[in-house]
């Protein structure tokens, strides 16, 4: 932590003071890092789409043209090149790192700024919102719509989830349970997803994204085994009438097993009524062995990734999985998790 200049004390603000300040803005301009990125220009327009109206002005401003991938932005065309910044009464600094790399920003505008980032910064700003536990920006700007009920237009929603599929390497790294329950609703403010994805060359199909969407919602976390599961009821499925591989519930178990909070990740599908398939995930670095959980429910696999079949309720699994967990903590191969 670096200290404080004692003339003009650069605060922490919570979300909330950010959004009334906004709000008591008339021309506001958006400012990201050099080189704009995914996350950068989601945040910005995951911003623009919510809050413009005509007394209430948002500008997007780079000095670069942001590359073709970033078309998956809606109305990313919007962004000005030649900002009127004189008129402006608000500056909002996005996923920007150190003052100096951010373009037209200058250090005048200080009393003026907000910054918004989770990148470690200085806080050079007037009002400055730093969290370095989080995905990216564009799940800061997500958190700040959601625990204030606003509404986020589907604009804005691909926007922020193009942002966080950005800075998680298409959840890959980063990401965790409040992540995915982010996205979960910002698909459910209809983000196209599958735009965002398909830029970034991965196609997975809408009705896919639909029960992805469903399943992260229903996300729980167990504390003892650190257990992050989900399942897909046998109605529902019933209604995609899709084949697992056309939901693609395979990358949704991996996905599920990437959850940082978590040593390993269960996707349960009832095939049919009081059946359940189950998958387990997990990652090498979380030293948890699901190959042994499964063999103890029937079924098999390897270390990091196995799977079983079960007859009964959701309920009744998780409670079975419980127990597979505490007989096998003499088993090292089961419960040695990394603290
Ligand atoms: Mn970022």
């Amino acid at each position: 932590m670096k200290n404080e200049t004692p003339l003009q004390t650069p605060s922490s603000s919570t979300l909330g003071d950010i959004l009334q300040t906004i709000r008591d803005a008339r021309h506001i301009v958006l400012l990201t890092h050099q080189g704009p990125d995914g996350d950068g220009l989601g945040a910005m327009f995951g911003l623009y789409h919510t809050l413009s109206s005509p007394n209430h002005i948002l500008i997007p401003a780079t000095e670069s043209r942001p590359g073709p991938a970033f078309t998956c932005i809606p109305q990313i065309s919007h962004l000005t090149h030649n900002p009127q910044l004189k008129d402006a009464d608000l500056f909002i600094t996005l996923d920007a790192g150190e003052p100096d790399r951010i373009e037209f920003y200058h250090t005048s505008y200080k009393s003026r700024t907000i910054n918004i980032d989770h990148h470690p910064s200085d806080r050079f700003a007037m009002l400055n919102y730093l969290d370095t536990s989080v995905s990216s920006t564009s799940e800061i700007i997500s958190a700040m719509f959601f625990e204030h009920k606003i509404h986020v237009p589907p604009q804005a929603a691909t926007a922020l989830l193009a942002g966080i599929f950005f800075d998680t390497g298409g959840f890959q790294h980063n990401t965790s349970s409040t992540t995915l329950h982010y996205v979960a609703k910002l698909l459910r403010y209809g983000g196209d997803l599958e735009r965002v994805t398909s830029y970034l060359k991965h196609s997975t199909t809408p009705q896919a994204l639909n029960i992805w969407g469903q399943a992260l919602e229903d996300l729980s976390l167990e504390q003892s085994p650190a257990l992050a599961h989900t399942h897909i009821p046998h109605s529902v499925l019933k209604s995609f009438n899709l084949s697992s591989k056309d939901l693609q519930l395979d990358k949704l178990a991996l996905l599920i097993g990437t959850i940082s909070e978590s040593s390993f990740g269960l996707l349960a599908t009832e095939y049919e009524d009081g059946n359940l398939k189950g998958s387990f995930r997990t990652d090498s670095f979380k030293n948890v062995n699901v190959e042994q959980i499964a063999k103890y429910l029937g079924g098999g696999g390897h270390r990091y990734a196995a799977g079983f079949r079960y007859k009964g309720s959701y309920t009744a699994l998780i409670a079975d999985i419980r127990k597979a967990w505490h007989n096998g903590k003499s088993d090292t191969e089961i419960g040695s998790v990394a603290e």
